[in-house]
C-alpha cells in the first residue's frame, strides 16, 4: 500500500525538470518491457490483429520505432531551434507498413538501440525549466511546450502497452468461454487504433 505522502506528493510541487526525470525513468524501461513480453512468444500472441486495418503486438513494435525516428525527439529539437515559428511534420501512424520483412526479434532490437540512442540525446540536451516552458507548433494541436511533449512519450508507450494487453487478449477471448464477460480488457475501447 503506498504511504500517504507519496499519494499527496504529485503534482504539487513538481518541476518540469523532477517532471523531465520520471519520463526518462519510464521511457528507459519500455524496451526491456516489451522484449520480456514479446520475444519468442507463440505468433498467436505476436502476429494477430482485431480485424482488418487494425494492429498485431508486431505492428505496435514498428509504430514505436517510427516514432523514435520521426515524432519525439525530432520535435523536441524543432521547439528549441524553431520554437513555434514552424509546426510540426504530421505524423504517419501508419510507417510501420514499411517494417514488413523484418522479424519481432529485430524489430525489439532496433526499438531498444533507437531508445538508449534517443535518451542519450535528451540528456545532452541538458534541459533547464525555461527550455522546457518553450512553445512548439502542432499541426492539429496548435501549441504544445516541450515539457507536454516529452510527458507526452512516456504516454504513448503506456497507451501502447495498454492497446498491447487489449489486442494480446483479443486473442483469447472464445479461449475463455463465458469468463470473457468478467475480463475488462476484453471489452476495452479506450484506444481507437
Ligand atoms: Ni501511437
Amino acid at each position: 500500500m503506498m504511504s500517504m505522502s507519496a499519494q499527496t506528493q504529485y503534482p504539487s510541487s513538481q518541476t518540469h525538470q523532477d517532471q523531465l526525470e520520471a519520463t526518462i525513468a519510464l521511457l528507459r524501461r519500455t524496451p526491456a518491457v516489451l522484449d520480456a513480453l514479446l520475444r519468442d512468444l507463440p505468433e498467436t500472441w505476436t502476429l494477430r490483429n482485431e480485424g482488418e486495418k487494425t494492429w498485431s503486438a508486431y505492428d505496435i513494435v514498428g509504430h514505436l520505432i517510427h516514432g523514435e525516428l520521426t515524432d519525439w525527439l525530432p520535435r523536441a529539437k524543432m521547439i528549441l531551434q524553431h520554437g513555434d515559428s514552424k509546426a510540426f511534420e504530421p505524423f504517419d501512424r501508419f510507417a510501420q507498413e514499411r517494417n514488413k520483412g523484418k522479424s519481432l526479434s529485430e524489430l525489439l532490437d532496433e526499438f531498444a538501440r533507437l531508445r538508449a540512442d534517443g535518451l542519450r540525446q535528451l540528456r545532452a540536451l541538458n534541459l533547464q525549466e525555461k527550455d522546457l516552458e518553450r512553445r512548439g507548433k502542432h499541426p492539429q494541436l496548435g501549441a504544445v511546450t516541450l515539457s507536454q511533449l516529452l510527458a507526452t512519450w512516456a504516454a504513448h508507450d503506456l497507451t501502447h502497452l495498454h492497446q498491447l494487453s487489449r489486442v494480446m487478449a483479443y486473442q483469447y477471448r472464445e479461449a475463455v468461454g463465458p469468463w470473457s464477460a468478467f475480463l475488462g480488457v476484453m471489452k476495452c475501447n479506450g484506444h481507437g487504433e
